[in-house]
């Protein structure tokens, strides 16, 4: 069976059209009607509109624990985005002071002695229930065999704000710009044993990871906990319980005690602060798989469209408007990456063509591709400066990303703004 995203999704949503929803916190006719004509508003209230692109003004709790040093992370309401400059001189991983920020609501502070995972539903022996569920404690998953995954994480929306700053095409939502994504080297034990463990059923065909962070409200409806199903397939694969995130115990922000970590799909996904774990011999939905992260908007049905794999992307590791001195040769550098699989070439315009950029080796089949490329500023003046790459399936990025309701996917070129004095 595929563990893609998409072919998975495909099949889900025929049977949620066919009637066959469970879990979604809202029955089906009602999200139905909600439909496509929800799809603007959902997007406004969903991802909200950024209130600040300095730091957040005094006062103002974002509900993020970490520092956001301005240098560093972007505050963008609930979340935080990582500056690319942030990167420059940095190795292959993201360090945590410095990693993206996407919270629905707010980080909340859990008690590693009394946390739990409680794994439920018809999919486990004996069909144990919410209220009595199958429990592991921190220590437990600790002593299990523990497992290293260098994984990409990457926002759905990452680059939206370039759907309306180059290509006019108003994007509501967070106002991502190229720092929605990151790569960790992620320290757990594979869900797949606990759930073995857990007494797993042959006939079981989903998981639902749930977040022990607030109910998300949004338009005035209560959605309920954060939470998105995986196929058993994806879930006993390459998905990760994390505790540790490059080496130190998973950060509050990022899902302290324990989050899942699902390699190669949408952020939403991997989802933080894991408390209860719902396994089903029937299929699961949860808003996150029907109303949000599905393509809505001309070209695509009423109920939507899936959300597959993450395009391909490139960013410089420079400030936006980088001030540079004339007449010097630089080194411009910066990371390329592909939901599909690794980056094959890079490309870089500085204002007189395309040429190839320096890969770096030893990045070769990773989940981002770090490279180089030389340049001269001829004079002061205003410059662009432009990244594509090309992935091994030979996807290249357009000029142009194409629209839909909720800007998702942008893979555009960007048009990055350097001033050489
Ligand atoms: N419980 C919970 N899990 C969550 C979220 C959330 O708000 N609550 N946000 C999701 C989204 S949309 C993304 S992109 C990633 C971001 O992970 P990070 O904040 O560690 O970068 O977490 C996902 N998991
Ligand atoms: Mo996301």
């Amino acid at each position: 069976m595929s563990h893609a995203e998409a072919d998975h999704d495909t099949r889900r949503s025929r049977q949620w059209l066919a009637g066959e929803a469970r879990g979604a916190g809202v029955d089906r006719d009602r999200l139905l009607e909600l439909g496509a004509a929800m799809a603007a508003l959902t997007a406004a209230a969903d991802e909200r509109e950024p209130v600040a692109v300095a730091p957040a003004p005094v006062g103002v709790d974002p509900g993020i624990a970490k520092p956001l040093p301005p240098d560093l992370l972007r505050p963008l309401d609930t979340n935080a985005e990582m500056r690319w400059t942030a990167l420059a001189g940095q190795g292959y991983v993201v360090p945590n002071d410095r990693f993206f920020v996407r919270n629905h609501t707010v980080t909340p502070h859990l008690d590693a002695d009394t946390w739990r995972l409680r794994l439920f539903g018809t999919g486990l022996r004996g069909a144990p229930t919410r209220d009595a569920p199958v429990e592991f404690g921190l220590d437990d998953l600790r002593r299990l065999p523990a497992e290293e995954s260098t994984a990409l994480l990457e926002c759905a929306g990452n680059g939206r704000r370039y759907f309306a700053e180059q290509q006019d095409d108003p994007a509501p939502g967070v106002a991502w710009g190229l720092g929605g994504v990151g790569v960790a080297r992620w320290r757990g034990v594979r869900l797949g044993t606990v759930l073995r463990l857990a007494g797993l059923r042959d006939d079981a065909v989903d998981v639902m990871p749930e977040g022990l962070d607030p109910d998300y409200v949004t338009g005035g409806v209560n959605l309920g906990r954060v939470r998105r199903p995986l196929p058993i397939a994806k879930a006993l694969d390459d998905v990760l319980l994390a505790y540790e995130m490059n080496g130190e115990p998973l950060p509050a922000d990022h899902g302290f005690p324990v989050r899942v970590v699902v390699p190669g799909w949408i952020g939403i996904s991997s989802i933080k602060w894991v408390g209860p774990v719902e396994v089903s011999t029937t299929p699961l939905f949860s808003p996150w798989n029907t109303r949000f992260y599905r393509m809505f908007g001309p070209g695509h049905p009423a109920e939507g469209t899936v959300l597959g794999a993450q395009p391909v992307k490139s960013a410089f590791e420079l400030a936006w408007d980088a001030r540079v001195p004339a007449g010097a040769e630089l080194l411009l550098r910066g990371r390329s990456w592909s939901g599909n699989g690794p980056i094959d070439r890079v490309e870089v315009d500085t204002g007189d063509g395309w040429r190839p950029a320096d890969l770096v080796a030893a990045d070769r089949g990773g989940p981002w591709q770090r490279w180089t490329a030389r340049w001269r500023p001829p004079a002061p003046g205003r410059y662009t400066v432009r990244a594509r790459a090309t992935d091994t399936t030979g996807t290249t990025q357009p000029d142009r990303a194409t629209p839909n309701t909720l800007a998702y996917l942008f893979d555009g070129i960007v048009h990055h703004p350097i001033t050489a004095l």
